[in-house]
């Protein structure tokens, strides 16, 4: 019998820096019941759902960075979602910044949650491939200060058996990294949940908005077909507060076909019956690891970090 889970992708419109949370829960929760209404078992958010994308700012003061974090998860504003999951039987996937008190330090993640369709909080993952700059670099038009702003995340790529299915999770930069997708493919991952905030424009360099669009989508359609697996990414776009993010929230196959696009930069559900199954002859044949894999060939892969060009002639 075919395992489908319909699955959504909630892209959410521009939140501006003074939207409070509660107002942003809002139409998250209206996204959740349009989910349910449509027969979806899952929403994914996007990155950083709760605020704006702040890592565009330089800011000095910690205490203005630290109101963009939540101290705790459900807190008071964020506590609907989770009830609603369970109300609904809808599960989620939620962005936001994460502030932990951990070993008696303070620790800040760029962090996602995936929470079940009876609203408890089943697996949590914490941004790895974390982009930008850690230094202010006025010259630019924005800031990326994720490095700054954040640490590399310590919990690895996990997996978790939960609603059916065997799901993962990465956030946004992750999603361009054919590291990320093999090592939830290694884990027989069948949907990889992600969000982003990504600009529009290339803030250092001259890139058609073209371009910035198919490398989102290459990138999802090569990971997605490469490992068997469903690929859903929500986005967060728009004119926000004065950068235009893109838009494109989209659910990938595991053929690798694009399954759903959203069609607008606003709150929009894109919805898709997904058969957790289609993946597995893809994982049995051609992507068929314990056959195919020639692990001896690929140390550099975890050995080598920066690339290495062979010497020149006479060098
Ligand atoms: N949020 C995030 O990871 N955005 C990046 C922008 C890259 S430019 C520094 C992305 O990969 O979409």
């Amino acid at each position: 019998m075919a395992r489908v889970v319909r699955m959504a992708a909630a892209q959410l419109g521009p939140v501006a820096r003074d939207e409070p949370r509660a107002a942003v829960v809002e139409r998250m929760r209206r996204l959740m019941r349009d989910a349910r209404a449509d027969g979806c078992r899952l929403i994914v958010f996007p990155e950083l759902a709760l605020t704006t994308f702040f890592p565009r700012w330089y800011m000095a003061n910690q205490a203005e960075v630290d109101a963009f974090f939540e101290v705790e998860m459900p807190g008071a504003e964020t506590r609907p979602l989770f009830e609603d999951a369970k109300r609904l039987g809808v599960g989620f996937h939620l962005g936001y910044a994460e502030l932990a008190r951990e070993g008696g330090r303070v620790r800040r993640f760029n962090t996602a949650i995936l929470v079940d369709t009876e609203g408890r909080l089943v697996g949590k993952y914490r941004k790895i491939h974390l982009p930008g700059h850690s230094a202010h670099e006025p010259q630019r038009p924005f800031q990326h200060l994720e490095k700054r702003y954040f640490e590399i995340g310590d919990l690895g790529f996990p997996v978790w058996r939960t609603m059916g299915g065997i799901f993962g999770m990465c956030i946004c930069n992750d999603r361009r990294w054919p590291e990320t997708y093999r090592v939830l493919g290694l884990q027989g991952v069948e949907a990889v949940l992600l969000g982003y905030n990504t600009p529009t424009v290339n803030a250092v360099i001259q890139e058609p908005a073209h371009l910035r669009m198919l490398h989102h989508l290459v990138t999802m359609q090569a990971g997605a077909y490469q490992n068997g697996t469903w690929v859903v990414a929500a986005a967060k776009c728009g004119m926000e507060d004065g950068v235009h993010m893109m838009g494109g929230s989209a659910i990938v196959a595991p053929t690798g076909e694009i399954a759903a696009q959203a069609k607008t930069e606003a709150d929009e559900l894109i919805a898709h019956d997904c058969d957790l199954d289609l993946g597995r002859y893809i994982k049995e044949t051609v992507f068929n690891f314990a056959q195919h894999r020639r692990t001896e060939y690929y140390g550099l892969i975890v050995e080598r970090v920066g690339m290495v060009p062979p010497p020149k002639d006479g060098q």
